[in-house]
């Protein structure tokens, strides 16, 4: 065949075997391959059936999620035309066996389905995490799922793309039969006791019982749009999978293929789906540093300590126990450390009351973290993460004790999310091993951690840092050292903005309302409220030396703390909250902004929504062009994921700096100057931002240009 799909003989069974790595997508050539082999055991008297098997390390992953871009910006004539090859094979009088293992996703499960039989590997899962990209199965994955799992299993995995395990897959009927040991073996015996059986091939497209009538329906594709529109807000794919399921319920085969297809097209072509593939793009390429080679050498990280047990350093302990990796955990007074721990129980149980872990899987976990108040287990960690108050006298007491009783190899990193990690490093003796490993509250829950490479950090050190990230199911992202880095840099300005724009005569709930409709999980002022206003207002205390004349600052965050609204601790901050934490919109915020404005002399006047969305969001793109002029981030879609994973910024829309380049540098930057004339300096354009602009250029190409450079 060809060099992407063999065609071998084991006596009278073909295997027909995807030799695509790494992951078996339907490159060009692969479903041609395919249909070749089928064509060629069609014509083979000798042969009586087939199996079709991925080589390597798994079954077909999906399409090739590299050609959409190609498809949509009219690179490619022809989109992705599966559905023929899947004809075929479902068409095959001599019975085809799929046989599963990692992961058959998205066309890969609709190959697996077209073929009259299906097993699997126990390891394998099987899924449709289309919506994950932004758009819907597109050959035949919403038609022939519900007829082989039931009209309620094929719209959830349908709508939310998660993957279901092989012992699931094959209670719900997706798969026939489990194979324990060999797999190909397997295969084929499965395939020669089903021969022996005479049956002609099943073809799912026929298998009409579990489709269910209207009345049962209705409920679950309304309960569906429900879960889809809190779940995946903004999003469109959720619902156009669950329209094109329930058009399998409603219509022919043939039909529903066509509705699915319309559906697919709309969902490709849509600025969603573009944003959500260049973010899958980027939290691959995030791991790709351009002078750590591919090949450098990763700590393998067995132990680990954590230092603090306040809500940072428990909620980091959790992540490394949910990694299945031991931590000591120290604390410098015991009642502390009783808190700490009291924590982490306390989340572990309600984990466990939500359904998300099992009470055994927590008691396993609980077993790893070993509470210290002393250094007793640390010269055997392979990691230590400091977690203490954020303090540069104290951060730099602790490294030094960490230097002490380590063993050299030791990787010392620190969660501070905004002092000099140079000068945490110089109270050691290895600043070639110390680095900044900033976690976002609360570790346990959100993906991103910010790997703060110091100017002493060794490569090595970094690619342990990456690698460790994953492990912990993390998306690591390498920064360079400066105030606040990437994360409270940016966000620094944002929550400026939205100061501003009160201060300005927006209220506190329009602003929150404009950017939570925009898509961000929370919106800034009530975000606020979530961390604590406290925090800010004690570092702009600490800093205010550095902060230059004349420069306008926002006012009425001060005036809450002072008068101790810190935020939802303090039960008031922007808002007051009632017993079950909801925030009340309170009116003595709105009369104390007006005092505040009226007193420093700023004038009052109506906000939209629009201005209030260019006025934060466009205030962290101009910081984040700045950021990536200086190289504190590599690159742009490197904001975008962090800002994605770390800061409720929402996925459909790409990040930062892609919504940026969707809505047009020019613009953007016209946008900026214009806002630079109304409020003052704090607005002038980065360079960077400036000169892009001017070439009418995107930072997609500013990354495109770094990517080149690299290879
Ligand atoms: N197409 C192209 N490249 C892919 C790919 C794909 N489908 N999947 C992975 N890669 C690349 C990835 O960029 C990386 O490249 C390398 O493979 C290893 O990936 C018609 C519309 C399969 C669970 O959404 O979920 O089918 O960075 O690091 O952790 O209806 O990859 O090394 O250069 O992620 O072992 C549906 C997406 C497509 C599956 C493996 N399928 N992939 O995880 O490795 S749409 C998906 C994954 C579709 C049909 C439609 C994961 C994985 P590089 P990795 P991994």
């Amino acid at each position: 065949m060809t060099e992407l799909v063999s065609l071998t003989k084991q006596g009278d069974v073909a295997v027909i075997t995807v030799n695509n790595p790494p992951v078996n997508a339907l490159s060009p050539g692969v479903p041609e391959g395919i249909g070749a082999a089928i064509q060629a055991i069609r014509k083979d008297d000798s042969v009586r059936g087939a199996v079709l098997i991925g080589g390597g390390r798994t079954f077909i992953a999906g399409a090739d999620i590299k050609e959409f871009a190609k498809i949509t910006s009219g690179q490619r004539e022809r989109g992705i035309e599966l559905l023929p090859l899947l004809d075929e094979i479902e068409g095959c009088p001599k019975p085809v066996v799929a046989a599963i293992h990692g992961t058959a996703f998205g066309g890969g499960l609709e190959v697996a389905m077209a073929c009259h039989y299906r097993v699997a590997a126990p390891s394998a899962q099987v899924g449709q995490p289309e919506v994950k990209l932004g758009i819907i199965p597109g050959a035949g994955g919403t038609q022939r799922l519900p007829r082989l799992a039931g009209v309620q299993k094929a719209v959830e995995m349908c709508a939310e793309g998660s993957p279901v395990r092989a012992e699931e897959a094959l209670r719900c009927g997706i798969v026939d039969r489990i194979i324990e040991g060999d797999l190909l073996a397997g295969a084929i015996l499965f395939l020669r006791d089903a021969l022996d059986r005479g049956e002609r091939p099943p073809r799912t497209r026929d298998k009409n019982e579990k489709l269910g009538d209207p009345e049962t329906n209705a409920p679950v594709f309304a309960a569906a749009r429900e879960a889809a529109r809190k779940k995946f807000r903004g999003m469109m794919a959720p619902l156009a999978a669950i329209d094109a399921v329930e058009a399998a319920t409603g219509l022919p085969f043939e039909e529903g293929c066509r509705r699915e297809a319309e559906l697919f097209r709309q969902c490709l072509f849509s600025e969603q789906s573009k944003a959500l593939i260049h973010l899958f793009f980027g939290e691959r390429e995030v791991a790709k540093i351009p002078d750590i080679p591919k090949d450098t050498p990763v700590l393998e990280v067995r132990k680990a300590a954590v230092v603090g047990a306040g809500t940072m350093g428990a909620g980091i302990a959790m992540v490394y126990c949910n990694a299945g990796i031991p931590v000591v955990l120290k604390e410098a007074d015991a009642a502390a450390l009783e808190r700490g721990l009291a924590a982490i129980r306390k989340n572990y149980a309600s984990s466990v009351k939500r359904g998300r872990f099992t009470g055994e899987f927590v008691a396993q976990r609980l077993e790893l973290i070993r509470p210290t108040l002393g250094y007793d287990g640390f010269s055997e960690v392979d990691i230590v993460v400091e977690a203490v108050f954020e303090g540069m006298e104290l951060k730099k007491q602790v490294f030094a004790e960490l230097d002490r009783v380590c063993k050299p190899a030791a990787i010392l990193s620190s969660n501070t999310s905004s002092l000099d990690i140079d000068a945490i490093a110089s109270a050691t003796s290895r600043p070639e091993r110390v680095i900044g490993h900033h976690f976002f509250a609360p570790p346990n829950v959100m993906r991103l951690l910010e790997i703060v490479r110091g100017k002493a950090s060794a490569g090595e050190v970094v690619a342990s840092s990456l690698a460790l990230a994953r492990r912990l199911g993390k998306v690591g992202v390498v920064v360079g050292n400066c105030r606040g880095f990437v994360g409270n840099r940016m966000y620094a300005q944002y929550q400026r903005e939205a100061q501003f724009l009160v201060e300005e005569g927006a209220s506190v709930t329009e602003v929150d309302a404009a950017l939570y409709n925009f898509g961000m999980a929370m919106g800034p002022l009530a975000t606020g409220d979530l961390s604590g206003l406290d925090v800010g207002w004690r570092i702009r205390k600490e800093f205010k030396h550095l902060e230059p004349e004349g420069v306008r600052r926002p006012l009425v965050a001060d005036r809450l703390c002072e008068m101790g609204r810190f935020g939802q601790k303090t039960g008031a901050g922007w808002y007051r909250y009632d017993e079950s934490r909801r925030p009340v919109p309170d009116p003595e915020v709105e009369r104390i902004i007006e005092e505040t404005a009226r007193a420093a002399g700023i004038e009052r006047r109506a906000l939209d929504a629009g201005e209030i969305v260019e006025r934060t969001i466009f205030a962290l793109v101009n910081e984040g062009a700045h950021i990536l002029q200086e190289r504190i981030a590599l690159r742009a879609v490197d904001i975008d994921v962090f800002y994605v994973n770390g800061y409720g910024s929402p996925a459909y829309r790409g990040g930062p700096m892609w919504y940026a380049d969707t809505v047009g540098l020019g613009k953007v930057c016209d946008r900026v100057r214009d806002f630079e004339r109304r409020h003052g300096a704090h607005w002038t354009p980065a360079p960077l931002l400036l000169r892009l602009a001017e070439a009418g250029k995107t930072f997609a190409d500013f990354d495109a240009q770094i990517r080149a450079a690299r290879e």
